[in-house]
């Protein structure tokens, strides 16, 4: 199946899409029953890495991701916010952190960041650091020399997700390509920034899609350090807000899935928690999720609340790392 069953841990290991449809494609229990080997081969299952996630400059993006609230394309009916100011974003940063937040990810929906908006965010990297917090940012494209400057403020994540597979690519996004995307993240790379990456799976994708996403990712070389998988939030006034709901099991084989061929990877149980019953976000743990945003807010929509992820936690005897 993994033609590279015995090298895993070999940097050249390469899925085949077909070894990953494969693994798809296993009875419920023996996919289960992999993911957790592979999981506790590598890491504690019990333990989760907690990041929170601020818009810290929201809406007007010239782009027209179709599941994305904040391209200006879309009727969607959000407010756009300028780029937030150093203050604001440190008390943010700040309650993340007393909330138990290890890591701050700070996103803006640019295509790409112009020069003069560089800046202020290398000062809030800077700053966000000093508060004994991981970094991450995504902030779009990465034109040349951005990378090596994010890294000289102390950058420690880039999160710039692949989204889908190449032959869907077409029908979710026109404005830039899956190309574009491996370049910035090969940008990121060199400057030895840690790679955050995934996707988004439920916007109408047959499950070969979900395969090759899969494999693209885990071939990557290295994998991505951080993987984030989420669930199409729908959004009314785009393109995808009327497409069917993936089926709940298919989200957590598709986490299973990124678990076996990413062993060392923190998957991340993205966007989409808030809809999600508690049941199958446990099963998401199961599977092998070692990551979660915490805290109320996503990007524009509602996340699952700390209440409650502290009380699914209770309740599963997990820890926070
Ligand atoms: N503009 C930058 C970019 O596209 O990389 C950064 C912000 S963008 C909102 C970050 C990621 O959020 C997207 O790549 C996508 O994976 C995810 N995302 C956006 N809207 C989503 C939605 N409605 N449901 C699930 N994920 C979504
Ligand atoms: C990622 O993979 N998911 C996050 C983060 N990286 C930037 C964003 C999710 C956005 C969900 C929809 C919204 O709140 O706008
Ligand atoms: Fe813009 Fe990013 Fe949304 Fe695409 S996903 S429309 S690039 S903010």
């Amino acid at each position: 199946m993994n033609t590279c069953a015995t090298t895993e841990h070999a940097a050249a290991a390469r899925w085949s899409t077909e070894a990953v449809e494969a693994l798809f494609a296993l009875p419920f229990n023996d996919l289960i029953f992999r993911a957790q080997q592979v999981h506790r081969a590598h890491f504690d299952a019990n333990a989760i890495q907690r990041s929170t996630l601020l818009s810290i400059k929201t809406g007007g993006c010239s782009e027209d991701c179709s599941y994305c609230s904040q391209s200006k394309r879309y009727k969607t009916g959000l407010e756009s916010k300028p780029l937030m100011s150093l203050e604001q974003v440190l008390d943010m940063a700040q309650a993340a952190k007393t909330k138990g937040a290890t890591r701050f990810c700070m996103g803006a929906a640019w295509r790409s960041p112009k020069e003069k908006d560089l800046e202020p965010v290398l000062e809030m990297v800077r700053e966000v650091k000093k508060l004994g917090l991981e970094t991450c940012v995504t902030l779009g494209m990465l034109k040349d020399g951005q990378a090596e400057r994010l890294k000289e403020a102390g950058l420690d994540y880039y999160n710039h997700n692949l989204d889908t597979a190449r032959e869907f690519y077409g029908q979710i996004v026109s404005t830039h390509t899956l190309d574009d995307r491996l370049e910035t993240i090969g940008k990121v790379r060199r400057q030895g920034i840690k790679v955050c990456a995934g996707g988004i799976v439920g916007m109408g994708e047959s499950r070969r899609v979900r395969a090759v996403l899969i494999a693209q990712l885990a071939n990557l070389d290295p994998a991505p350090e951080s993987v984030p998988i989420n669930s199409l939030v729908r959004i009314e006034g785009t393109p995808l807000e009327k497409v069917p709901a993936l089926d709940p099991l298919e989200f957590v084989r598709t986490i299973a899935v990124a678990r076996i061929t990413m062993p060392r990877s923190y998957v991340r149980l993205s966007a989409g928690r808030e809809q999600m019953s508690d049941e199958t976000q446990a099963l998401c743990y199961l599977a092998g999720a070692n990551s979660i945003f915490y805290g109320e807010r996503l990007l524009t929509t509602d996340n699952a609340d700390n209440s409650r992820d502290d009380q699914l936690f209770a309740r599963l005897g997990l820890r926070a790392m």
